[in-house]
């Protein structure tokens, strides 16, 4: 990819400070206990950025990992959604209430949907990817994963799988040197997951993931690869999570506040922002006032969402059997007698 212009950077700066926003956002309504379970996405906002810069978004399918907000926003996800589904409110277009945080799915955005048990999306994401090959459609499947998701045996499989198949797919680890409370050097034997890559015969390539521009060439890359047919590319993108794992989650008991605080000098919103304002992409007043327009918005979104009604409890089975079986819940209920 040429060096991105200023309107594609102004926009990823916008998609990283909604993210940060909302990630905000939802801590402060946990801590008041309106909001309950909160998975952050801070400090991963570049490398869905770059994602959103480098796909095709009227046709590329996203399966994203479970800190790609940023990632979700660019596939054109609104804060009002991400604030519904928050709530588990029956506005929550991606699951309708049913799933807790951070489980986006839309047939609409091309989102396949993240799952609980990690990392299940990656096998299934390469499925899509076989599919897209059979029906001749050049969509590129990009996928994320963390470090921890990465020993999984089935991310070898499925890497296996899309190199034979020369499949249209970017597999994103982010490495972001824990899985949950194991450090990197406990769960993998090598300490850049890229490297992995040479035994499927594919690219691996490891690059800053808390620097846009530095994500952005090599996202740029294994997109236009994988959308040619040649095959998919790994890319690890290493970053750090600011937040504890969940908000159930007391990373003090795994790590050091020094090593959270040096980190947070690499912060790539920050960072972003520096370089925005050296190229005179944005003035300074440009950039408050942008700051201040997503504050404003994702805080209309949440208080939106927070007086939303909630789902239907008997909406639980829609969507799991065939429409003509949702008697299934009376069935569930104690109600036995036969339906036609
Ligand atoms: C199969 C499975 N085992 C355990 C968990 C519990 N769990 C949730 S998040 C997480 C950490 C995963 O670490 P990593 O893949 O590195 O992603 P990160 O959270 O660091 O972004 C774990 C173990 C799970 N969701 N699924
Ligand atoms: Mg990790």
């Amino acid at each position: 990819m040429a060096e991105p212009d200023p309107e594609q950077l102004r926009t990823a700066f916008r998609w990283m400070l909604i993210a940060r926003a909302v990630d905000d956002v939802m801590w402060t309504l946990r801590r008041q206990g309106k909001g309950h379970f909160v998975v952050s996405a801070a400090g991963h906002e570049a490398i869905g950025a770059a994602a959103g810069l480098s796909v095709d978004l009227a046709q590329d399918f996203l399966a994203p990992h479970y800190r790609d907000l940023t990632a979700c926003l660019a596939w054109g996800a609104q804060p009002r959604d991400v604030m519904a589904h928050y709530f588990g409110r029956a506005a929550d277009p991606f699951t309708g209430g049913r799933q807790p945080y951070a489980h986006w799915g839309s047939t609409r955005l091309r989102i396949i949907s993240q799952e609980g048990p990690q990392p299940n999306v990656v096998s299934h994401a390469v499925g899509v990817a076989y599919a897209n090959k059979y029906l001749g459609s050049s969509a590129v499947v990009w996928i994320g994963f963390g470090d921890g998701g990465a020993q999984k045996g089935e991310v070898h499989e499925a890497m296996n799988f899309a190199a034979i198949h020369r499949l249209a797919v970017v597999f994103c680890v982010e490495n972001n040197l824990y899985t949950q409370s194991v450090p990197l050097r406990l769960e993998s034997s090598v300490p850049s997951l890229a490297v992995r890559a040479a035994s499927y015969g594919m690219p691996g390539v490891s690059v800053d993931g808390m620097d846009l521009l530095e994500v952005l060439p090599a996202a740029s890359e294994a997109v236009r690869r994988a959308r040619a047919g040649e095959g998919p590319s790994l890319l690890e993108a290493r970053a750090y999570r600011y937040m504890p794992n969940t908000s159930n989650d007391d990373d003090t008991r795994y790590r050091s506040r020094e090593e959270v605080a040096e980190w947070r000098t690499r912060d790539p919103i920050a960072r972003l922002r520096g370089l925005l304002i050296e190229r005179a992409v944005l003035s300074e007043a440009d950039a408050v006032s942008l700051e201040a327009e997503v504050q404003d918005e994702v805080a209309e979104a949440a208080a939106w969402a927070e007086t939303q009604p909630d789902a239907e409890p008997g909406e639980v089975l829609r969507h799991t059997w065939a429409e003509s079986q949702v008697g299934a819940q009376a069935w569930m209920t104690g109600d036995t007698s036969p339906r036609g």
